[in-house]
């Protein structure tokens, strides 16, 4: 049977399943990693799970995104994670030495296997030829305790890459073409294959920026085929011996198929605030911009900083321009300090920040009071810079840089030739911020600092549920409404009851308190209900609020598999126009909650319109299982027990 790139690498990790899209299979993990502001409450439940040491091939925590350390919460959540690391096997890379997935591209990712990340950018490894996978911290340290992953398989999509790019557009343009095309829903259930005779012409980082912010879609994953560009960048960071061949037969069947003419596009911009608001730059041409952010983990590597300052070079950034620029890796900020490049980033007024997510999750640099931000990020969601009033376009490093010397968006086609860069031949390495875990694994004492507190676990399913509609939110909502992440409230990633103060404030300020006086209640949601990251918190700060269960017309996958996990249930409106009914403060009742549950068919009572609600539990046996147990730990420690 001829196979695509992806189906090649679930039928080697094949546990158990069928390989036909819709159906739940299981897959094994060979690498796992987790980044700080998840891992703290991943590492919590994989100690909960009793696991001696992890089962996966490799297993790598890093910290990039709470590096601001305002006070002690930061620095004790580095203190648990590296003693944890050290104990149970898992390699940990230490703060300043750069963003999980960059890193994990230079240093580990390794074509062929599988990965699952506790955030939704791991796709980036995807780049290099990995099924790599974002996922909820619960999912990780379960695939960490057991290698073990249970996913839907997708649908295959080709995405067949044509022509080639003219001066001045890159990868960031493509991937945000294919936004502009699939919208940010466009992709769920779906995992993309690049091919085509223009896929050579992309080396491994720029295929990472497309496969990094492909998760926009909410796709499963994106992949590019490991090939002869593959192997040069391996060679490049000294891993030669790690690389292996995998392209699709000729003849593979994908259920769909786009194709993409790399000489057709132009740069692009997607407007506040969605990834998929995407327009040409020409369009927004001479928009007055105050503040540009080079960084994250979807522009950031060496390629995208060398050019910026190539750019840059002898040249001054507006007046009223701040530039801010954050490199992905050490190895990316050393070796522009070798070759001098930092030297024009500096001169031309830039302003250095350590290798870290910094700005992209809101961690300082918050632009002025409405002010104009151009970011080479992946995300532009409304008050995720900080700055409510603030607009955030995200474009490539190249229309940033440019545009930081003139003041305005600018398309730089209109400065005449590009710069000539290329990949270089051999890269920087030194691992020396990476700590492999210890040999002596008894001897380590895992120290946890006092803002670590417990999490909250579900109750399994009592047969009548009721309580009222809390809140009615529209379409889109993204978990950076749901559970907000800024520099005051990152620091509390492992306070969940912190944190619940601050959830869908920004829908409804006073939701935390109705939550509170209600105990608990409902959520009501649109399409695409808790898109973007990864972070289970906004599953597990509803679940402490009393949240029973969130009605809405469609989840996104993480989001979805997150709720599940804790134990609260995601119910999908089968009629829209029910949707439309019902309203803050009904009183809602459920019966015979478990068998319902069980039936995939749950009917609820709206006792103030006295009207009744289909609502489809769309979940697999064993996430139905989950749900009744009230949460993925309860089921797991259920069957442990079992065991005994
Ligand atoms: C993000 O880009 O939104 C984050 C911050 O990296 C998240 C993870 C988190 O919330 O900690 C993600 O993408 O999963
Ligand atoms: Fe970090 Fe931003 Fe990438 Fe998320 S998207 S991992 S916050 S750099």
């Amino acid at each position: 049977m001829q196979l695509t790139v992806a189906q090649k690498i679930i039928s080697e990790h094949l546990v158990s399943g069928k390989m036909i899209s819709g159906e739940e299979i299981i897959i094994s993990i060979d690498q796992t990693l987790t980044q700080d502001a998840t891992g703290t409450m991943a590492y919590l439940e994989f100690e909960a799970l009793r696991v001696d040491r992890v089962k996966t091939k490799k297993s790598v925590a890093y910290i990039d995104h709470n590096t601001l350390q305002t006070g002690p919460e930061n620095a004790d959540d580095h203190l648990y994670i590296q003693t944890v690391a050290k104990k149970y096997g898992i390699y940990f890379s230490k703060p300043g030495n750069g963003i999980c997935h960059q890193v994990h591209l230079e240093r580990f990712a390794i074509p062929g296997q599988t990965l699952l990340g506790s955030d939704s950018h791991t796709p980036t490894a995807g780049g290099m030829g990995m099924l790599a996978i974002g996922a909820g911290g619960m999912d990780v340290a379960v695939a960490m305790g057991s290698g073990e992953y249970y996913m839907t398989m997708p649908k295959s999509v080709k995405v067949e890459l044509k022509g080639q790019l003219g001066p001045w557009v890159s990868a960031k343009d493509i991937i945000l073409e294919i936004l502009k095309k699939l919208t940010v829903k466009g992709g769920i259930g779906k995992i993309f294959e690049y091919t085509g005779e223009s896929v050579k012409e992309l080396s491994v980082p720029r295929r990472a920026t497309i496969t990094n912010m492909g998760a926009e879609s909410g796709a499963l994953t994106s992949v590019f085929p490991s090939d002869e560009i593959t192997l040069n960048f391996l060679k490049a960071q000294g891993r030669e011996n790690e690389f292996s061949e995998i392209k699709a037969d000729k003849g593979a069947m994908y259920d769909e198929e786009i194709e993409i003419n790399l000489s057709h596009l132009e740069p692009l911009a997607a407007c506040p605030y969605s990834p998929d608001k995407v327009v040409s730059v020409s369009s927004l041409k001479g928009l007055k911009v105050n503040q540009v952010v080079i960084g994250s983990c979807t522009n950031s590597s060496y390629i995208d900083l060398i050019k910026v300052a190539k750019i840059l070079e002898g040249r001054t950034i507006a007046k009223h321009v701040s530039l801010v620029i954050a490199p992905g890796s050490r190895q990316v900020l050393t070796m522009l300090a070798q070759e001098g490049a930092l030297v024009s980033l500096i001169v031309a007024g830039a302003r250095i920040l350590e290798c870290a997510c910094g700005p992209c999750i809101g961690m300082g640099q918050s632009p002025s009071t409405n002010g104009v931000s151009l970011r080479t990020f992946n995300r532009n969601f409304e008050g995720r810079s900080g700055t409510l009033s603030a607009e955030v376009y995200l474009v490539s490093p190249e229309v940033a840089a440019v545009s930081a010397i003139n003041g305005y968006l600018s398309d730089p086609r209109d400065l005449g030739k590009p710069p000539i860069v290329k990949e270089p031949e051999s890269f920087f390495v030194n691992d020396n911020l990476i700590i492999p875990p210890a040999n002596n694994p008894d001897k380590v004492k895992i120290i946890k600092g006092p803002n670590i507190k417990p999490f909250p676990t579900g109750k399994p399913l009592s047969s009548k549920i009721q309580g009222k509609v809390l809140i009615k939110v529209k379409d889109n909502i993204t978990t950076d409404h749901i559970m907000p992440s800024n520099a005051k409230l990152l620091p509390y990633r492992s306070n969940i009851p912190y944190l619940s103060n601050y959830c869908l404030t920004s829908c409804d300020k006073d939701f935390p308190k109705k939550a509170k006086k209600n105990r608990g209640g409902f959520i009501i949601g649109g399409i695409n209900y808790g898109q973007g990251s990864s972070r289970e918190h906004a599953a597990l700060v509803p679940l402490y609020l009393g949240i029973k269960a969130v009605l809405a017309k469609s989840f996104s996958r993480i989001h979805k598999a997150n709720l599940i996990n804790s134990g609260i249930m995601p119910l999908v409106f089968k009629k829209s126009e029910d949707y439309d009914e019902v309203e803050e403060g009904d009183k809602l009742l459920i019966e015979d909650v478990p068998s319902q549950v069980k039936k995939g068919i749950a009917k609820v009572k709206n006792i103030t319109k006295n009207r009744e609600y289909e609502m489809l539990v769309d979940s697999t046996l064993r996430q139905k299982e989950i749900i009744i147990q009230g949460g993925l730990l309860n089921l797991t420690k259920l069957k442990e027990d079992a065991k005994e």
